[in-house]
């Protein structure tokens, strides 16, 4: 399955990132109203594992499939082969890229993080479908996120590797959103966006809208 390259609302969620609201009940909310790629991404304090994470993944995952919405596992290669997700992402810090291709096979979405060209050129030859840039902007969403970095290095490696999906992420919002679509991206991921909002639908609404306004290829 490749990555589709047509603007997409990538929404990123594990089980501690819903509040007070029921984080399967957010997950719905999110693909009822539109979203175009689901990652479930379980980390952090209270993180939910074994049986727990195997249950949420696969009520996840039978959510994505009702809304033919790809289902992409981060970080945990060996969950994502064990349910047949749809795809996979991971950071320069995690496995490597050729090696995880090798394990999900030619035909599941592999998303790997860059932070430059080199890095978007060797996951690209290691088997990459999309690269994930950011932080773009600053974000409370990850404790060991780099600094925000803006939109410079998207400008550049979509110059370079102008066929190679980017997917934008960090501290969008729908009020900054066009900025990261002007650079280029094929998608923009966010978590708290989607997950604050009080109004999901209208909220991924406001997130289609900025691409339509501002996206000019
Ligand atoms: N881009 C994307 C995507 N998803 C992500 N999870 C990351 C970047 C960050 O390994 P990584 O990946 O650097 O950190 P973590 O495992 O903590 O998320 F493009 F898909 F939106
Ligand atoms: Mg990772």
């Amino acid at each position: 399955m490749k990555f589709s390259t047509k603007s997409s609302i990538y929404f990123i969620m594990g089980s501690k990132n819903s509040g007070v609201r029921d984080p399967l009940q957010v997950v719905e909310l999110a693909l009822r109203g539109g979203i175009n790629h689901f990652q479930l991404r379980e980390k952090g304090d209270g993180a939910l594992t074994g049986s727990a994470l195997l249950e949420f993944a696969l009520h996840c995952q039978r959510m994505c499939r009702e809304y033919s919405v790809p289902f992409i596992i981060n970080d945990q290669v060996e969950l994502a082969c064990s349910i047949g997700a749809d795809g996979v992402h991971i950071g320069q810090d995690d496995a490597a890229t050729q090696k995880v291709r090798q394990l999900i096979g030619a035909d599941k979405i592999l998303g790997v993080s860059v932070h430059s060209v080199e890095e978007a050129k060797i996951a690209s030859i290691e088997g990459a479908d999309y690269v994930g840039m950011g932080p773009i902007f600053g974000t409370v969403s990850k404790a060991d996120a780099k600094k925000p970095a803006g939109v410079k290095e998207i400008l550049a490696v979509k110059n370079e590797l102008p066929n190679l999906p980017i997917v934008g992420i960090g501290g969008i919002t729908a009020k900054n959103a066009h900025q990261v679509w002007q650079a280029g991206v094929s998608g923009i991921a966010v978590i708290t966006a989607i997950t604050e909002a009080a109004d999901i639908a209208e909220r991924i609404q406001l997130l289609q809208a900025s691409c339509k306004e501002e996206h000019r290829t």
